[in-house]
């Protein structure tokens, strides 16, 4: 049995299958997980939505939350107040609302991603999408802090969101696995974070990480993107 976690996967869903036949991943005994941004940008985002379902429900799949869920659930309360970031081309929010628009089971799919955790604590890994908030007065991040920290304007956590040079390890040692910030190779950033997301949406490169060994895996294929 083997652990994968997937960086920002965009609607790639080609390449992720593609990476996973490359690793010989085998639903009967492996696990996947992703560090969040499922959705936007890419053409095939609600075959990649259903695929995951799926996988969710069999048992080989578990996400966390990433900026893009966030706003996505924020624009569907709210629209007028989010649409122009949520639907800005740069954003990428389109293919999702046209994805769920098509979808028969889209309250059941809405539902699934509302509930995906904003960060996944582990043995010996931590998963957030962006980073862990850092501890005050201190060089060290918190996971118990991901959900306490929100922006007082848009109530949006800034562990979905942060940017470098805002990324801290974890007090409790875990390595901490991120995606969000673009990485050309899947990196060790510094010591106790791991970077992941090698922007396959517009790099065609799709990134796993293996918790047992602690190896990258990463696979080039052709982007698609709306
Ligand atoms: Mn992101």
């Amino acid at each position: 049995m083997a652990s994968y976690v997937a960086g920002d996967l965009h609607g790639q869903v080609r390449i992720l299958e593609a990476l996973l036949r490359s690793v010989r991943f085998d639903p009967r005994e492996d696990r996947l997980y992703s560090v969040g941004d499922v959705i936007d940008r890419g053409t095939d985002t609600g075959e990649l939505v259903a695929f995951l379902h799926e996988g969710a429900r069999a048992g080989w799949f578990s996400p966390i939350m990433g900026n893009h869920e966030e706003l996505l659930l924020a624009y569907l309360k709210d629209p007028r107040r989010h649409g122009a970031d949520y639907l800005d081309p740069g954003f990428g929010g389109r293919v999702t609302i046209s994805a769920l628009e098509r979808s028969p089971r889209s309250d059941d799919l809405l539902e699934w991603i509302a509930g995906w955790p904003l960060v996944l604590s582990l043995d010996s890994f931590i998963l957030v999408h962006g980073a862990l908030p850092r501890i005050r007065q201190s060089i060290w991040g918190d996971p118990d802090l991901c959900d306490k920290r929100v922006d007082s304007e848009t109530g949006f956590h800034s562990c979905l969101w942060a940017r470098p040079p805002e990324l801290y390890p974890s007090y409790d040692q875990k390595t901490v696995i991120s995606g969000h910030n673009i990485v050309q190779e899947g990196q060790h950033y510094q010591d106790g974070i791991i970077l992941i997301d090698t922007g396959g949406y517009r790099t065609g490169r799709l990134t796993l990480f293996r918790l047992e060994d602690r190896s990258f895996h990463s696979f080039q294929g052709k982007p698609r993107c709306g």
